[in-house]
């Protein structure tokens, strides 16, 4: 009897062992998930990104903002380029895009969008045009930069804006360009900021307007930063809305719209009064990009760019972003 307690007393002593190491073992398994981390750089310091997939590859198009510590104001003269197989291993492939590379331009290289058309890269930049006479109000205008890859070499190939200060029905500040290539192949760009938004159909050749610059309605608190995107047969438009800025959300059946306003889809930043989003499945996964100004240093020009997930309710509406300091987990292929 005595040896049968004993026994039993050594049996239940190894089944939690075994039991305690499992635990042990799937806990540790939790752990070696490897995580982006929020910002995801420490430097440079980077802005309103725009993102696309191309070969496997996710690229990261951002701005960079050069205001010191302290001082108020965007500095900005250039486009940087950041790629990853699997949103964890990233690579700076430096800057790749400036204000130079424009004669047209004099400065502030506010957010751009890059889009795969015709089997080329169309990099579609804001920057103050440098001829006072078509300043007609703030100086902003719209270019774009071409090339063969999504890392460049980027060349402005018609050394002139696409939109202007001079364009007819323009507004007074012409940044921030979301450029949408449709399943049929036409082509619309979207802009805004300060309260109102734009549209024009681009050509073919992605660097002339077709047809005139429309009005856009529904996009209820608008501030700027449009950008869209496409699920199944909707198009979200999504957007800077109110200033501080936080973003809100629209949906259409149509690139043009009639849109539908469909609420808040993240929170204002306790930073940062920009926040400029940009969204992208990339293998499977739905993503949120925009950025903050969570670095030590950083502030509402001193900001950096962060990525979180983006996920659908069942009846294909957004649900409300979760920022996180972890950011997304990497992604393992088989
Ligand atoms: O980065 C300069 C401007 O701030 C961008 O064009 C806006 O979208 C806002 O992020």
């Amino acid at each position: 009897m005595k040896k049968l307690v004993i026994a039993a007393i050594i049996l239940s002593g190894f089944i939690s062992f075994v039991s305690c190491e499992t635990e042990k073992k799937v806990a540790m398994k939790e752990e070696e998930v490897a995580l982006s981390g929020n910002p995801l750089f420490k430097s440079p310091l980077t802005a309103d990104p725009c993102v696309l997939t191309y070969n496997d590859t996710l690229y990261l198009f951002t701005g960079s903002d050069l205001t010191p510590q302290g001082e108020e104001g965007f500095r900005m003269n250039d486009w940087y380029i950041f790629s990853t197989p699997d949103m964890v291993n990233w690579k700076n492939h430096g800057k790749k895009l400036t204000v130079s590379d424009f004669d047209w331009a004099s400065n502030n290289a506010f957010a751009g969008h890059c889009v795969e058309n015709n089997g080329k890269f169309w990099w579609y930049v804001p920057m103050v045009h440098k001829d006072s006479t078509a300043r007609v109000h703030e100086g902003f205008a719209i270019g774009v930069a071409v090339a063969d890859h999504p890392l460049g070499p980027y060349k402005d190939p018609i050394g002139k804006p696409i939109v202007a200060d001079t364009t007819k029905n323009s507004i007074p500040l012409n940044i921030d360009p979301a450029v949408f290539v449709d399943d049929d192949g036409e082509v619309y760009m979207y802009w805004g900021s300060w309260n109102e938004v734009r549209m024009v159909k681009l050509k073919k050749n992605m660097v002339e307007t077709d047809g005139p610059v429309q009005n856009v309605e529904g996009l209820t608190n608008f501030f700027e930063a449009p950008f869209v995107h496409k699920k199944g047969d909707t198009y979200y438009m999504s957007y800077a809305a109110s200033y501080p800025s936080r973003t809100d959300y629209a949906t259409a059946k149509s690139i043009t719209g009639p849109w539908t306003y469909r609420g808040v889809l993240n929170d204002t930043l306790p930073n940062s009064p920009t926040n400029h989003q940009a969204i992208v499945n990339f293998k499977g996964n739905d993503y949120f990009f925009y950025h903050n100004a969570g670095l030590p240093d950083g502030g509402p020009f001193r900001r950096s760019v962060c990525v979180d997930k983006l996920e659908y309710d069942e009846n294909g509406l957004l649900k409300k972003v979760v920022r996180t300091e972890k950011g997304v987990p990497q992604i393992k292929e088989d």
